[in-house]
């Protein structure tokens, strides 16, 4: 029998936490780490498979006969962009783990917002006893943008904590209990959303969605008073400088952003100083290495069963 290839793992994560997850992984194949100063330009024209995460722009010239491309995580744009991207399928990383992380953020944030905690932490600094009598999750529309398999999750959730939720996405999806927008919706669902939670993937079509002009558009004089953004799916959808101003001119009443255009977000950021903004340092939904490890592993052996892979990017439309 030929030896099996080995995965190629280029993967800009936390490099200890990495090469320890790799040292229990593809015990059958082997991997070759990048990260490793021993592979430094290696021969990689024998790898079938790669595990990528921001992968080097020259990656894919050196491993020129790949067959399977591994997103370290859900998104995947940091790869689509790179010139020379081989037609060949790509697997996004879809777990259990990561997606019950992103809706703890996400229900933390509403959550935020509609208890005013970021007023009760003011308060508790000047040692004020100042009760607030707020509305209940039951008066507050949340709208979920993107509704995959981050959006349904959280949004199943924020339903489990009261909240009204909606959602939007590119096509129309039909989910019990939910009133659901395809894109031809939009205006539709923003007028009836107090807290906007964004949660798609970074695409040509979702480049800087999030700006002045759609937040105008969101319920105004709602349960919250003023609308609040929040987003945990890529930076570069969102206008930074809209945001802020937006904050500042009482368009939104706050945001929480977990994704910023460059990161890390510049410490001289406006949107650090900002009364009810948080901000929290793309930590939302941490990739998980031996999980990670562990999918890879499970959709190489369904490929080399001749099964159909999972979770594949739908090149045409970027995610
Ligand atoms: P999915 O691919 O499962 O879902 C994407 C959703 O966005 C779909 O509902 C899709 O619509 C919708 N969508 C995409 N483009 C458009 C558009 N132009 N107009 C309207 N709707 C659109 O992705 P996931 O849920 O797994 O992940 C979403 C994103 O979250 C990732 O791409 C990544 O950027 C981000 N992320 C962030 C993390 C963090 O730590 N902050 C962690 C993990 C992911 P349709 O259903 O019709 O296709
Ligand atoms: C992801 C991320 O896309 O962590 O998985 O941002």
């Amino acid at each position: 029998m030929p030896a099996k290839s080995p995965v190629l793992v280029d993967l800009k994560f936390d490099p200890a936490t990495v090469a320890k997850a790799l040292e229990a992984a593809f015990a059958d194949r082997g991997s070759i780490n990048l990260a490793d100063p021993a592979h430094k330009g290696a021969d990689l024209s024998h790898v079938d498979y790669a595990l990528v995460w921001k992968p080097d722009a020259d990656l894919f010239e050196r491993a020129r006969n790949l067959k399977v491309i591994f997103s370290g995580g859900a998104g995947v744009d940091s790869m689509m962009s790179i010139a020379g991207l081989p037609d060949i399928p790509i697997v996004r990383f879809v777990d259990r783990s990561l997606t019950v992380r992103m809706s703890e953020w996400v229900v933390m944030q509403c959550l935020m917002h509609l208890r005013d905690v970021q007023g009760h932490f003011r308060s508790q600094r000047q040692r004020l006893w100042a009760p607030q009598h707020g509305p209940e999750a039951a008066d507050v529309t949340i709208g979920v943008m993107g509704l995959g398999v981050l959006g349904c999750d959280a949004a199943a959730k924020l339903k489990v904590m009261g909240f009204n939720v909606i959602g939007w996405s590119r096509g129309k999806k039909e989910i019990d209990g939910m009133e659901t927008f395809d894109a031809s919706g939009l205006d539709a669902f923003l007028a009836r959303t107090d807290i906007l939670v964004g949660l798609l993937p970074l695409t040509p079509e979702t480049m800087g969605i999030y700006n002045t002009s759609l937040f105008s558009r969101l319920h105004r004089n709602g349960p919250l008073g003023k609308p609040v953004f929040v987003n945990a799916g890529r930076g570069k959808s969102q206008v930074q400088a809209d945001i802020a101003s937006a904050v500042r001119t009482g368009i939104l009443g706050g945001a929480s952003l977990d994704v910023f255009v460059v990161e890390p977000l510049s410490a001289d950021d406006p949107l650090w100083d900002l009364e009810n903004v948080i901000i929290t340092p793309h930590d939302s939904a941490v990739s998980e290495e031996k999980a990670l490890m562990h999918h890879v592993e499970e959709q190489i052996a369904r490929f080399e069963r001749g099964e159909p892979l999972q979770h594949l990017v739908d090149r045409g439309r970027g995610y």
